[in-house]
Order: C-alpha cells, then structure tokens, then sequence
C-alpha cells in the first residue's frame, strides 16, 4: 500500500525578509569554536541571507554532535556579494574569536575552509597578515572544505529556539525545520537574540521579519537585556 506524506502548509506568511533572495549567493565557511554564537554573529548582518551550523575538517563519516571524530563544529553563511565582501567576511571572523587560543579538543579548532582559489589566496593572506601583528602564535587552519555535514535541527539557531514565545510562531511560518534553519527572519532574529543587533538595525527590519506586534516587543525586551553583549556591526 502506497504511503502519502503531505506537508504541513503554513498557517502565518512567509516573512517579506525572506522572500528577497539575491540573484547570487555566495558562502563563506569557518569554524571558530563553538557555533552557537557564530550563528548569532553572523545572522545578525545585514547581508546575510541563511545560517547553518555543522561539522567539517574531519574524516570521521557522518559524524553527530556526540559522535563528532575529528571534525570541527562550523559555519556555513549564505551572503549577498553586492551588500558583503568575501574580504568583509573574514574581518568579522578575526574579530569575533581568538585565533592563538589553545583548545582541548579538535572539535572547537579555530578554521577557515575554502572553496576555490580565490577563497584559498584571500584566506591563506589574512591569515598571515594577523599573524604578522599577533603576539602569539595563530592556531588557525586554512582547509579546503570536503564536506559540510548539517547538525542536529536542535544546534540550528539555537538561541532563538530557546524562547517558546517565538518559535511557536516560526513553526506555524515554517512547520518544516529545514525551512525554519533557512530563514533569513530565523537568522536576524536569532542575531538579535545573541546580543548582536541593536534597536535601531531592528527597527528598520522589523517590518520584514513577518513577526506579530505582540512578539516584536517581546524581542525589543531581550535586546534591551541582552545589550551588555551587543556588538553592532
Ligand atoms: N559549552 C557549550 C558547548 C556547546 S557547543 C554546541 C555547552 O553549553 O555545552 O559545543
């Protein structure tokens, strides 16, 4: 007998925000331990179109969070090339960790990985040119990305899915998960959460990320609590 699987259809609009994809899309791919917070960082960015977090630089197959080998928990950012430059991109991932830190364990490593050649010559000179200016040694590894494996759904934004009052809205937006982690909305919202916009960016977005009025105060609330760790950029 033949199985039918339909699919949940949304009962609230996809956001305005979400629906405005740029015509080329470009991604940036960097492990700077763990990837809670580098979701935030870079969702927050306007530019920014999805977030996604997983495990890559290993040779483990199909690794998971606690099954990781010797993978590394990553980043992977779709991004708007006429609004952020690859160059942009690895400002903010020097900025936003310590690359001469020493880790305990590989899965926390600091990495940038590449996709073509370009990447690779960009990466491999800012790579050396922090290192000309650092007083410690940069640990970080320049790796030609293999493969990206997608963690868990409950690692996908997950600042945001800490806070039942939103995610029941973005589950009658996205009844499916994998177009929740996709969701440009999900990404700014979850930035906004990691302290990493400010009211002003919000309020200029706001009227995109196709949340009700109720929920939007909601958030102005976090960010004004969450502010001691905002960082604007
Ligand atoms: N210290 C963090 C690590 C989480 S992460 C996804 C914790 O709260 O467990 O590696």
């Amino acid at each position: 007998m033949s199985q039918i699987i339909t699919k949940s259809e949304p009962t609230r609009q996809i956001p305005p925000i979400d629906r405005e994809l740029p015509v080329n899309i470009e991604t940036f791919t960097c492990a700077m331990g763990c990837f809670w917070g580098p979701d935030c960082r870079f969702g927050a960015m306007d530019g920014v179109i999805r977030t996604r977090v997983g495990y890559a630089g290993g040779t483990t197959p199909n690794p998971t969070y606690h099954n990781i080998g010797d993978h590394i928990e990553t980043i992977q950012i779709d991004y708007d090339p006429q609004m952020i430059s690859y160059e942009q991109m690895l400002e903010i991932f020097w900025a936003s960790h310590k690359p001469g830190r020493t880790v305990w364990k590989r899965q926390y490593a600091s990495a940038l990985f590449y996709q073509n050649e370009y990447q690779e010559k960009l990466a491999r000179a800012s790579r050396d040119k922090i290192a000309s200016v650092l007083d410690e040694v940069v640990r970080t590894e320049v790796i030609s990305l293999d493969k990206f494996y997608l963690a868990e759904m409950y690692h996908q934004k997950y600042h945001l899915q800490g806070y039942e009052e939103l995610m029941s809205e973005y589950r009658e937006i996205y009844p499916d998960m994998s177009d929740f982690v996709n969701s440009t909305s999900a990404a700014r919202v979850n930035g906004c959460i990691g302290g990493y916009a400010d009211l002003s960016q919000l309020e200029t977005g706001f009227p995109k990320l196709g949340l009700s009025e109720d929920k939007k105060i909601f958030l102005k609330k976090i960010i004004v609590r969450n502010g001691s760790i905002s960082c604007s950029a």
